[in-house]
C-alpha cells in the first residue's frame, strides 16, 4: 500500500503527509478562508456540500461541475502522482476558499489562527464514527488493512488510527471554540433536522437563506441524493485509491448503525471513555444520553 503511518507530534499520520509536514505547517491561510474540520468519517463530505451550496445560492448546477474534493481542497492530503495534492489545489484556488482538514486542533497550521479564519467543526458520536472509519479503512487502498472489526476497534480506542484519538480530537476542538470563531455542529443534529442546522451555518457565515433556497439545499444534500451524485460520492477516484466494491464511500448515512457491530462490553467501554475524557467539558453526544 501507498502510505504507512508515521507518528507526527504524537499523532499517527500517513507517511506522505508526515514527509511534507513543514510545508503543511507553513500553509498560508487567507482571512476569508472557511475551514471545515472533522475527525475522519464524521460527515465531512455532507457539510462540505452544504457550505458549497450555500455559497452558490442553492444552485446545484453551479456546485456540481467538479468533484467536492476539488471544490474544497483537503490541505494535508498527498495522493500518488499524477493526482493533485491538497496544498497545490488550495494555492491555485481564488478566494474565498473552502478548505478541509482532519488535523487535531494542536496541529492546525498557525496561519489559520493568525488570520482569524472561520472554522466549522462537525462531530459524530464515537460509536457510529468508529464503524464508519472501519469500513473506510477497508476500502481505502492507500493505507494499511484494518483487520477484523474487534482488532480495528482496539486500534481506534488506542488512538492508533490516522489522526489519533477521537476523544482528543472532539474535545480539543470543543475547547478551542471559546477562543476562536468556530461553529461546532453534530452529525446527529443534522440528521434530526437538517434545515435547522443549515440555517445555523448560513447565520455563522452572515448569509440569509430564503425558504426555497433552504429547501433546495436540504434536498440536494440528503444522503440519497449525494450517494448517486458523482460529484459528491467519490466515484471519480479510481479503485486503486478508493475501492467502492469493498464498501461505498457514502455507505449508510444513519445514526445508530453501531448497534450492528458492538458487543455490550465494547459499547460500555466506549461509554466509559466518553465519561472519562469528555465528562467535565460539557461536550455531550446523543449516545451518552
Ligand atoms: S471523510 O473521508 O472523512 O471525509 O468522510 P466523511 O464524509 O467525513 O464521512 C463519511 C460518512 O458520512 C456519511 N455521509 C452522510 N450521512 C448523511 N447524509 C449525508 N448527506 C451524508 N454524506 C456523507 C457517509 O455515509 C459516511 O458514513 P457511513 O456511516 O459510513 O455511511
Amino acid at each position: 500500500k501507498f502510505s504507512k503511518l508515521v507518528e507526527t507530534e504524537g499523532v499517527p499520520l500517513p507517511s506522505k503527509t508526515a514527509e511534507k509536514w513543514d510545508q503543511i505547517q507553513d500553509f498560508k491561510a487567507r482571512s476569508d478562508d472557511l475551514l471545515i474540520c472533522t475527525y475522519p468519517k464524521a460527515g465531512t463530505t455532507w457539510i462540505q456540500e452544504i457550505v458549497d451550496m450555500i455559497h452558490h445560492g442553492g444552485d446545484p448546477w453551479k456546485c456540481d461541475k467538479v468533484p467536492i474534493y476539488q471544490r474544497c481542497p483537503f490541505i494535508e492530503l498527498f495522493l500518488p502522482e499524477p493526482i493533485f495534492t491538497g496544498l497545490e489545489l488550495a494555492d491555485r484556488m481564488p478566494s474565498p476558499r473552502l478548505l478541509k482538514t482532519h488535523l487535531p486542533v494542536h496541529l492546525l497550521p498557525h496561519s489559520f489562527w493568525e488570520q482569524k479564519c472561520k472554522i466549522i467543526y462537525l462531530a459524530r458520536n464515537i460509536k457510529d464514527n468508529a464503524v464508519s472509519y472501519f469500513h473506510f479503512c477497508r476500502m481505502n487502498q492507500l493505507t494499511t488493512d484494518p483487520g477484523e472489526w474487534n482488532h480495528f476497534l482496539e486500534d481506534f480506542i488506542a488512538g492508533k488510527c490516522i489522526y489519533g484519538s477521537w476523544s482528543d480530537h472532539v474535545s480539543g476542538w470543543w475547547k478551542a471554540k471559546d477562543r476562536h470563531p468556530i461553529l461546532y455542529l453534530f452529525y446527529e443534529d443534522m440528521k434530526e433536522e437538517p434545515a435547522r442546522e443549515i440555517r445555523k451555518v448560513a447565520e455563522f457565515l452572515g448569509l440569509e437563506l430564503s425558504e426555497s433556497v433552504l429547501n433546495q439545499i436540504v434536498l440536494h444534500t440528503e444522503f440519497c441524493s449525494m450517494k448517486v451524485n458523482p460529484m459528491t460520492n467519490y466515484t471519480t477516484l479510481p479503485p486503486s485509491i478508493l475501492d467502492q466494491s469493498v464498501s461505498p464511500y457514502l455507505r449508510k448515512g444513519i445514526v445508530g448503525d453501531w448497534k450492528e457491530y458492538f458487543t455490550v462490553a465494547q459499547s460500555e467501554k466506549l461509554d466509559d471513555i466518553c465519561a472519562q475524557k469528555l465528562g467535565s467539558s460539557g461536550l455531550i453526544f446523543r449516545t451518552q444520553l
